[in-house]
């Protein structure tokens, strides 16, 4: 079995302690960390995800899951920077009121601090007008809002309207992600940019912050 193979079915298996073997033992084969990440960590997040859905599996095991994924970004956190880059601009990010996930936020973060921003994490749960306080508060000209729940997705609208009535709208870009969001939800709330993965967000980040 490939060591790829063995972190995914690792991380449906909440193993997060063979994760921290695992993944330093791809390194050292030579595997690029966004490979692990990709074809490792994320096939074996895909699987749980699927299986949570079909009920095959519960809460429980998903939070293992996740445990052990965010041990293993941890384990590649160094990998997926850019060695050395100097402070960029700061960014807000969080995942929105109502909405406790922060796996796929926690990744925005690492690959936002990568390209050398300085990231602001509000954690999750976080209120539509927080968003627009902290970024007020610490002079930042971009929002990066999560959001992973159908249900949860409206609170961005919410954050684009705070920022409205705040007057800050102009100095401030707003943009989404998370895997219910699509580009068309981000043009109908008036987001500044919808992007689909992390890496994208930190790319498009960097280019709004040099417009
Ligand atoms: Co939840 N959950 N969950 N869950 N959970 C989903 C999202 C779900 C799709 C599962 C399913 O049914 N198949 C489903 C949502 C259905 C829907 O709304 N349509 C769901 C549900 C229903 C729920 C609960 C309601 C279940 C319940 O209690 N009955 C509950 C809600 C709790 C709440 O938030 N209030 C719940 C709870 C949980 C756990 C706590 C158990 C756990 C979260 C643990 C944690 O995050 N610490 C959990 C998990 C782990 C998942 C799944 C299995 C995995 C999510 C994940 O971390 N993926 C998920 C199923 C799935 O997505 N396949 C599911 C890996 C992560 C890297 O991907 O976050 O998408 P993602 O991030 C991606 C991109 O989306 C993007 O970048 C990342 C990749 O590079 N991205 C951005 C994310 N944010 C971005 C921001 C950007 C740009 C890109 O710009 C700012």
């Amino acid at each position: 079995m490939s060591t790829l193979t063995e972190i995914s079915e690792a991380m449906q298996r909440g193993r997060a302690k063979l994760i921290k073997t695992l993944v330093p033992q791809a390194l050292e084969e030579g595997i690029p960390a966004q490979e692990i990440l990709q074809d490792g960590l994320l096939a074996g997040m895909d699987v749980v995800g699927r299986k949570f859905k079909a009920n095959e599996i519960f809460v429980p095991e998903v939070l293992v899951a996740a445990r052990a994924m965010n041990v293993g970004a941890e384990l590649l956190k160094p990998y997926l920077s850019e060695a050395g880059v100097e402070p960029k601009g700061k960014v807000i990010l969080g995942t929105v009121k109502g909405d406790l996930h922060d796996i796929g936020k926690n990744l925005v973060r690492m690959m936002l601090e990568g390209k050398g921003l300085t990231v602001i994490d509000l954690g999750v749960d976080v209120p539509p007008e927080k968003f627009i306080e902290s970024a007020i508060e610490n002079d930042c000209k971009i929002i990066c809002c999560s959001a992973l729940l159908t249900t949860t997705m409206p609170v961005m609208g919410e954050v684009v309207e705070k920022a409205v009535e705040a007057g800050v709208r102009d100095k401030v870009k707003i943009m989404i992600g998370g895997a219910p969001v699509t580009e068309a939800f981000g043009q109908s709330i008036n987001a500044d940019a919808y992007t689909p993965d992390a890496t994208t967000c930190a790319e498009v980040a960097m280019q709004l912050l040099a417009s």
